[in-house]
């Protein structure tokens, strides 16, 4: 007798609830296809933007510095020149890093939106030879991991952002990197939003016409489409200690100035001597000539850690010393 009741069928609630689940899973179902082309690009672009990193890495690893970037008359070449790049801020040099991928008039690499990507490197100076550290030959092993300072920098928002920092710690995502990537998202042609506009503050010369940062200073955060706070950017960097690491690694880089050297020189004539010490931090040289009228001279490299000495004695009496820092 009791039994029937506990073969009742569903209640209205349970009913309700069943529809309802039944109506979220199909709604789920039912993202409209621009939406899930949208996604898609957006997951294409971030490949991208890791495969090109990972060549430039490459490039890096090969060379012992970072490529330059491209600009709209270099034809997907690094654009170099001497002391550093024809451009800080620019597009991948997808020539030179022998990449793959659709490509505009100017032989500019392209976003899945038909936007170049955009990649910047970091134009310091920090050994203030006149030549940018981070892609000229030799510059960044001289100057060792203790001595760079990269000086691009990623922020979490353009408020209280100057033109060469964050402004706050708590605005502050990379503290310092030596490149950045980026792609402007679908709304490249147009947007309005201060944080994207940090992004891009300057238009290039050249063949074409393509805004780029104009400043140290980039900008991520979570996706908006909110018009005037819209953010759709894709940005992406090198942190510095994983170029660092995979430099020393390589080879290609030290960790810190090696310990000085001692040069000694000695010359014949009259009484020729020459003495030189190199220091590794601050490079000190000495050098002593005798001779009747005995000229000396030294430099010291620091990084490199050698010393030269010189001495002239006037009775053709010369002496050099060269010494080298381990
Ligand atoms: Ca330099
Ligand atoms: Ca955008
Ligand atoms: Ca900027």
């Amino acid at each position: 007798m009791e039994t029937r009741s506990q073969q009742r069928g569903f209640t209205l609630l349970e009913l309700t609830v069943v529809v309802l689940i039944m109506g979220l899973l199909l709604g789920s179902l039912m993202v409209p296809l621009s939406a899930q082309r949208e996604n898609a690009r957006v997951r294409e672009a971030r490949e991208q933007l890791d495969t090109v990193r990972d060549a430039i890495e490459g490039f890096a690893l090969v060379n012992g510095f970072l490529p330059c970037p491209a600009t709209p008359s270099s034809n997907g070449s690094a654009a170099g020149v001497a002391g550093g790049c024809s451009a800080q801020h620019g597009f991948v040099p997808s020539t030179t890093l022998n990449l793959n991928g659709r490509r505009n008039d100017d032989n500019l690499l392209l976003d899945p939106w038909g936007s170049p990507l955009r990649y910047s490197v970091s134009d310091s100076d920090a050994n203030g030879n006149g030549s940018w550290d981070f892609v000229t030959a030799g510059e960044m092993r001289d100057i060792t991991v203790s001595g760079l300072q990269p000086d691009l920098l990623v922020c979490s928002s353009s408020t209280g952002a100057s033109a060469s920092a964050c402004g706050s710690p708590n605005n502050t995502l990379t503290d310092g990197v030596p490149m950045v990537l980026h792609s402007l998202g679908s709304d490249w042609s147009g947007f309005s939003s201060p944080d994207q506009l940090e992004n891009v503050g300057a238009t290039t010369s050249g063949a074409g016409a393509y805004p780029v940062n104009a400043d140290d200073v980039f900008v991520t955060r979570q996706f908006n489409d909110a018009p005037g706070d819209e953010f759709d950017d894709l940005v992406t960097w090198m942190p510095p200690n994983v170029l660092y690491g995979r430099l020393v690694a390589a080879g290609h880089l030290i960790v810190a100035p090696p310990a000085g050297g001692n040069g000694n020189g000695n010359g014949g004539g009259n009484n020729g001597n020459g003495n030189g010490n190199g220091g590794g931090n601050n490079g000190n040289g000495n050098g002593n000539g005798g001779g009747n009228n005995g000229n000396g001279g030294g430099s010291g490299n620091a990084g490199t850690g050698t010393g030269n000495g010189n001495g002239n004695g006037n009775g053709n009496g010369a002496g050099n010393g060269n010494g080298n820092g381990g």
